[in-house]
């Protein structure tokens, strides 16, 4: 008789996002931070980027109802946990996302949480979202939003906040909240003004925490948001609180951002396999 082979279903999680062909962030960042959280990381791909270290030569943007169609194709039979976005490109992807949620029941509309990482940019400053699909971002998705979890590029571009100091990321978390997501996550990576720390500021509408963790001198960076909405979503898959999610979604990107790696001739990546070990099979 062969032994029986059977594992256990682990929670799945979606990402809504894109791809990077140098492989350091969007969807692949992703799925690697998805498989290190113990996740089935499921995927509607949104846009196709051209890219290596150096930047972004390309992007080709899928269409609408295609990004929708992955994401009821995955709900409906697969199931969902969690689910994240990040690189949407388009207003109309944005529109298509939210009903595509909704009809799926991911984010405000339903059980499964919703985690936006609004993605605007590369580090290079190459766009991943046309200027004018901001709107649609700050008015159907941060309502839908279980978390939003903007850099301060981002927070500049969604409520027009220049984020200076620790006074700056408090009054930014504010103005986030008030379009509409349960928590705002504000993180710190950007703020010059920390010289040894990095701190993120988690914000539900009463109550501020403030996570905070070393910073590391490296230029290699790339991902790092990415993976951090992923180890979030990926924790929320488990059934964690938000707070909790978002600790651990902390203290894993310390890890990550600690074990970073040149790659190519200009900005490396995260490690976000730093959990995996490297035992011989
Ligand atoms: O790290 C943000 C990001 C997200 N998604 C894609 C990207 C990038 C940054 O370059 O290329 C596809």
């Amino acid at each position: 008789m062969s032994e029986p082979a059977v594992g256990a279903t682990p929670p799945r999680a979606l990402t809504i996002a894109g791809t990077d062909s140098g492989g350091g962030a969007g969807i692949a960042a992703d799925l690697r931070t998805f498989a290190a959280c113990g996740v089935q990381g499921c995927l509607a791909v949104c846009a196709v980027t051209v890219q290596n270290t150096i930047g972004v030569s390309g992007v080709h943007v899928i269409p609408a109802r295609t990004v929708a169609a992955q994401i009821s194709a995955v709900a409906a039979d697969i199931g969902l946990n969690a689910a994240k976005t990040g690189m949407l490109a388009s207003t109309e992807i944005i529109e298509a996302v939210a009903v595509a949620c909704d009809d799926a029941r991911i984010g405000a509309a339903g059980a499964t949480p919703l985690v936006i990482d609004p993605v605007a940019a590369s580090m290079h400053g190459d766009p991943l979202l046309a200027d004018s699909a901001l709107e649609a971002l700050r008015t159907l998705l941060f309502p839908r939003a279980t978390i939003v979890t903007p850099n301060l590029d981002e927070v500049r571009l969604i409520v027009g906040i220049d984020v200076r100091d620790r006074a700056g990321q408090y009054r930014a978390a504010k103005a986030l909240l008030g379009l509409g997501p349960r928590y705002a996550l504000v993180k710190g990576g950007h703020l010059r003004a920390d010289a040894e720390q990095c701190v993120d500021l988690l914000y539900d509408g009463r109550e501020f925490t403030e996570l905070p963790g070393p910073r590391f001198a490296t230029a290699h960076t790339h991902g790092g948001g990415d993976s951090m909405a992923a180890a979030l979503a990926a924790r929320l898959a488990h059934g964690d609180s938000v707070p909790d999610a978002v600790a651990f979604a902390k203290r894993y990107m310390v890890r990550a951002v600690r074990h970073a790696y040149p790659l190519g001739a200009g900005h490396g990546p995260v490690s976000s396999l730093w959990r995996i070990s490297t035992d011989p099979v």
